[in-house]
């Protein structure tokens, strides 16, 4: 039966004609969605492996966290910093030990965390580690993606995400991702930190060579730079560990989070560190009108409940095991050229004979599978975490049956 796409047509338009055209989405229109499936207007249903970037690693309309969120909807949802609220030092205390420091700093988005940690390194190389005033140094890799505020696109080496953004915010240096030796080439006496996704996600899923993270842990700690770790996409439970750097026993000194805090629900991001390093500053220093509101502290506490079992890591860990044995049977049958992750989360390289990430992501909607291409030949495969086998397995046979040639 022919499903109509009438009501799909008719939203489609309507977003083109009243917004700005800052995305391609694909033309799906999703009204409702539940675990890792989302439905569409028509009622045509659709396996979710993009899981919003991975911010919802626990599903959608997780019970859990639905439930945290109406609760806290009756009772405050703002109160600005101006004021103390209840759900505040709980949220504070429960993440800092989580990733086993002692203060953290909230906002929102994971750029405005991303923000706050080079604010946060800048301060400290000025009024803790004595660099001269005006000449902090921060040490970013290639391919990165922080966020999209002008200060990071200054450090991106996207030329889509800079283009026409000019004039740069200063006092960033690139590296080649991977490469100890720049990186300690790079590192001089005005450098406040180093900044890196343990593992590039909008590049691709970038892995890196093995005992990377934990050489630049030792450059930096050597050289009294602070480790930034972006572990908004890469962390909390993706990879299969709570965060991407444990996988080579790595503690940054700061951890930057977001997307999954908040679990899909709330936007939600933190920087967490020593009190050392956010002990730097003072009052009317930094802020933000909804860091750390109360609906906010609701659903990360919840948040941080559930990863205290270990559960969807250890998911994550054993069902990626599982994704990554399987796609890379398909490396070397001439559709896919190259496989790369952890855990629940896999850039796929597409064959350019079998089509684009874009075609392939078409092929694989029309087939009830939403996944997203990056940088033209990649599909990034990222569910959510409660995935089960056999859905992962369709996803799979999906994505089997589009590349045959
Ligand atoms: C878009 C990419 C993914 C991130 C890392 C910080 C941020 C992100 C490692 C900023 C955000 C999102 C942004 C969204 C698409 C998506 C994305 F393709 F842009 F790069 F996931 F790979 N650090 N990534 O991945 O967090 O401010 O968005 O909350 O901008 O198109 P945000």
């Amino acid at each position: 039966m022919l499903i109509s796409t009438e009501r799909s047509t008719a939203a489609i338009s309507a977003a083109e004609a009243h917004s700005a055209h800052n995305y391609h989405p694909l033309p799906v229109v999703i009204t409702s969605a539940e675990g890792a499936w989302m439905t569409d207007v028509e009622g045509r249903r659709y396996l979710d492996l993009l899981a919003g970037y991975s911010a919802l690693n626990f599903g959608h309309g997780n019970r859990r966290l639905i439930d945290a969120a109406k609760a806290q909807l009756e009772r405050v949802t703002l109160t600005s910093r101006a004021f103390h609220h209840d759900r505040f030092a709980e949220f504070c205390t429960e993440l800092a030990a989580l990733c086993g420091k002692d203060m953290v700093l909230p906002m929102n988005t994971g750029a405005e965390a991303i923000e706050t940690a080079v604010k946060t390194a800048r301060k400290w190389g000025y009024r803790i580690k004595g660099v001269p005033d005006g000449k902090a140094k921060i040490v970013v890799a290639d391919n990165n993606f922080h966020g999209r505020t002008t200060t990071i696109i200054s450090f991106s080496t996207d030329p889509e995400a800079r283009a026409d953004y000019g004039p740069y915010t200063p006092g960033f240096e690139i590296v080649p991702y991977g490469d100890l030796a720049a990186l300690s080439a790079a590192v001089d006496e005005h450098t406040v930190a180093v900044l890196l996704e343990p593992i590039q996600g909008e590049a691709g899923v970038l892995v890196p060579p093995a005992g990377y993270l934990a050489g630049v842990r030792r450059l930096t700690a050597e050289r009294n730079v602070l480790f930034i770790a972006d572990e908004i996409q890469s962390g909390l439970g993706r990879t299969g560990r709570t965060f991407a750097c444990e996988h080579e026993d790595v503690v940054p000194d700061m951890y930057v989070l977001g997307k999954a805090l908040g679990g899909g629900v709330v936007p939600v991001s933190a920087v967490v560190a020593s009190s050392e390093v956010l002990g730097v500053f003072r009052p009317g220093e930094h802020g933000s009108t909804f860091g750390g509101n109360p609906l906010a502290c609701a659903v990360a506490l919840e948040v941080i409940a559930i990863l205290r079992t270990g559960e969807y890591q250890e998911r994550a860990a054993e069902l990626g095991e599982h994704l990554h044995r399987e796609l890379g049977l398909l490396v070397g049958e001439g559709a896919v050229d190259a496989v790369r992750g952890r855990g629940l989360w896999a850039g796929v390289d597409i064959a350019p004979s079998r089509g684009t990430g874009r075609d392939v992501s078409e092929r694989l909607l029309e087939r009830g599978v939403l996944v997203k291409d990056t940088h033209g030949s990649t599909i990034r495969i990222a569910p959510p975490l409660v995935i089960s086998k056999e859905d992962l397995d369709w996803g799979l046979d999906q994505l089997r049956a589009v590349l045959a040639g």
